[in-house]
């Protein structure tokens, strides 16, 4: 299989993204798939613009974009994608939207295709902390996630599409000793193991979240 593997672009004044060094940090070959690796802008209409692009050049079977999660201590597999945008900070084109339907006549939401609870077993296995997300967020990561699943639906049928959060590197940016972290290395081989078991079934394990 093609799998195309995307990462941000630094954003929020910070100088890197972990996302994007992760992808570079990607073999060019997964268990015989071959890994196509592109930086997104973080950047609401230009990333929708961009894998729209890239999709149609390249013709992957799978998109996996790679994006930061300041703030969380696992590596997230989202399940879920919402037809919204509301941002607290603007992007990297100064947009900050307001309570904003990404696609007027696209759904409420999306799931991912993607066996995410088996890769998350499947990380975890390795000893590297790994979780199911319910919720991608409101901002550029969710919106591409979103675009990707829309083109999967409406344009490009058999596309499989999902993501994944990763936590911050130690010491980037704003980080500070209370902001949890990974090293680059837990992140590439956890993203590998992820994309080594992208054609597994699908698990039945429980992930569901009681409030
Ligand atoms: N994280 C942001 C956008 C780009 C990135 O790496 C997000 O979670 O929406």
């Amino acid at each position: 299989m093609k799998i195309l593997v995307t990462g941000f672009d630094p954003f929020d004044q910070e100088e890197i993204n972990p996302s994007y060094e992760v992808v570079k940090g990607l073999p060019d070959q997964i268990n015989g798939h071959e890994i196509l690796k592109v930086e997104i802008p973080t950047a609401f209409k230009k990333s929708a613009e961009v894998i729209e692009q890239v999709i149609r050049r390249l013709r992957p079977d799978v998109v996996l974009c790679i994006g930061q999660a300041s703030g969380r201590a696992a590596i997230s597999l989202e399940k879920v994608a919402i037809n919204l945008a509301e941002a607290r900070i603007a992007d990297n084109e100064g947009h900050q939207p307001c309570d904003e339907p990404l696609r007027e006549d696209g759904p409420a939401a999306y799931f991912s295709n993607l066996p995410i609870k088996r890769m998350v077993e499947e990380i975890r296995r390795t000893d590297i902390p790994a979780e199911i997300s319910y919720t991608a967020g409101t901002y550029v990561c969710n919106s591409l996630m979103y675009h990707v699943l829309y083109l999967a639906d409406r344009r490009f049928p058999g596309l499989k599409g999902g993501f994944i959060h990763v936590p911050d590197l130690p010491h980037n940016g704003k980080s500070n000793k209370l902001t949890p972290s990974m090293s680059l290395e837990d992140m590439v081989s956890g993203i590998s193991v992820a994309i080594e078991s992208i054609d597994f079934p699908e698990s039945c394990a429980n992930f569901g979240t009681i409030i």
